[in-house]
């Protein structure tokens, strides 16, 4: 980057932050993708003229709503809803539902950005949303959840559509919540439409939609290590989280040959040095899904396993890191200390898990390192295949859709290499790859429309 595109970089920066006061992670996620867009277009005068990167980073709309529910002991509770919907260039809005009390616009706006950029990588047609609400389900009955999620649908119904918008789980969002929403979304408007994906597989849902996200993420991981001859069989890893992402790239990176070390959840990490098998993972998933319970829990289930309280487990040497929590979970000093310790591969199953301090360290130690718009793109990709099984009014096999996720997961590593690589070397900048690959077909769907 030169010392022109400096100043224009820092005076748009100065803009967005302008525009957004008090949105700290929607202007992080606008700053990374512009730091390599300003240096992509700099020759590419209709991208300037037709303000391009400026009009992606401002949301078609942000719909904010009440959301009122009754608790068990009959209190009346008001939440705050919200639905982004950040730009429809290249197909209806799509992006998941979060409920968790951190869900602020700015957590959804740099939410629905990243979703644009990661939709268009997955090379199906899909824009950018995504919503949610600043809700705790944790510790809620069933019927409260239900309760609030039929509330919170009975605003929403009217902002989405299977042709306009297209929401589906994130966290906090699972498949019960997504049964109590579509319900709700039918029961009002009386049609049986792909309104939502993530859906039960008696009504309407995909096979592979579940495990999408985290397979995807260790394929995309996979491919990355493949290319320089490499293989994820018999290296530690390390992974945090414990929800849908971590557990099912926790599955595939076992599968592969990995042996993972630690997950984790908002009150700490476990860590297991003989490693986490198929059978204690499927102890996890229960205890997550079903019982609802701590990670904590882990430590007292296996002996030699140890439970660290209120900490991340980037500490722990690995040769490869999954990132499958929450954003900026990873910051400057834990991805040096990764890199220092031995690790090699980076695949983010999370959305923006790395601050900007840390994506910088990994790119300047020159390690392989995928950002979550193209690690953990599989999830939606799926989604966007339940759509169009939805509209066909048809299910596929679960082996054509194992083979369809793998296929996407290597076209998308591939137009990461495309634009992530420079001459005369064989690094590639997987950061920069993503945010090009994912900028060039919005950005020229919008040139076709002019100004709009
Ligand atoms: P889940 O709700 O299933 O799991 C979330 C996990 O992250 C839990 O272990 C949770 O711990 C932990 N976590 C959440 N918030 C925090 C926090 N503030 N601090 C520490 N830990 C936290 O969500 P998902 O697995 O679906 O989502 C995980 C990440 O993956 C998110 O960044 C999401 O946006 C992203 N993602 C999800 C996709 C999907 O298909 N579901 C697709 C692509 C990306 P606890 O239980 O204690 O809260
Ligand atoms: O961040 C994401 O990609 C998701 N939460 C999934 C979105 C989707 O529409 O499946």
């Amino acid at each position: 980057m030169n010392v022109s595109d400096h100043v224009g970089l820092e005076q748009f920066i100065a803009g967005v932050k302008k525009r957004n006061p008090g949105q700290p992670e929607f202007v992080q996620a606008v700053q990374e993708v512009a730091e390599d867009i300003f240096d992509y277009i700099r020759d590419k005068v209709e991208y300037h003229e037709y303000q391009i990167l400026r009009r992606i980073a401002e949301p078609d709309r942000a719909v904010s709503f009440r959301v009122c529910w009754e608790d068990d002991k009959g209190n009346i509770r008001v939440q705050r809803g919200w639905r982004v919907q950040n730009n429809n260039a290249i197909g209806p809005y799509k992006g998941g539902i979060r409920f968790h009390p951190s869900v602020t616009e700015s957590v959804l706006k740099f939410l629905a950005f990243e979703q644009t950029f990661k939709n268009s990588l997955t090379g199906l047609p899909m824009g950018g949303g995504k919503g949610g609400a600043n809700f705790n389900p944790k510790g809620k009955s069933d019927h409260e959840v239900m309760r609030f999620c039929q509330s919170f649908m009975t605003e929403l119904f009217r902002h989405v559509g299977a042709d306009v918008d297209v929401p589906a789980g994130d966290i906090g969002v699972g498949s019960r919540e997504i049964g109590y929403m579509f319900g709700q979304y039918k029961r009002i408007t009386n049609q049986f439409t792909g309104v939502l994906t993530g859906k039960g597989l008696e009504y309407g849902g995909s096979l592979i939609r579940t495990e999408a996200t985290g397979y995807g993420t260790a394929y995309f991981l996979q491919n990355m290590l493949q290319r320089v001859g490499d293989s994820i069989e018999g290296k530690d890893c390390v992974i945090s989280g414990s929800g849908n992402v971590a557990t099912h790239a926790a599955e595939k990176i076992i599968d592969l040959g990995g042996k993972v070390l630690t997950l984790s959840d908002s009150g700490g990490f476990i860590h297991d040095p003989e490693g986490i098998d198929a059978e204690r993972l499927a102890w996890v998933k229960d205890l997550k899904e079903t019982r609802r319970g701590r990670i904590e829990a882990y430590a007292k289930a296996f002996p030699g396993s140890e439970y660290h309280a209120g900490r991340r487990p980037w500490a722990v040497p690995c040769a490869l890191a999954l990132p499958c929590a929450t954003q900026n979970e990873l910051d400057g000093a834990d991805a040096r200390r990764l890199v220092a310790n031995g690790c090699i591969g980076i695949a983010e199953g999370a959305n923006m898990p790395t601050d900007l301090e840390g994506v910088h360290a990994f790119k300047e130690a020159g390690i392989l390192y995928a950002p979550g718009k193209a690690a953990n793109a599989g999830g939606v990709a799926i989604s966007g295949l339940e759509m169009s099984q939805n509209s066909a009014r048809i299910s596929w096999k679960e082996a054509e859709l194992q083979q369809l996720l793998v296929e996407t997961m290597k076209g998308i590593h591939d137009r990461c290499v495309e634009h992530g690589g420079s001459a005369g070397s064989e690094h590639i900048d997987y950061v920069r790859g993503a945010n090009i690959a994912g900028f060039v077909k919005v950005a020229d769907a919008m040139l076709a429309y002019g100004v709009v």
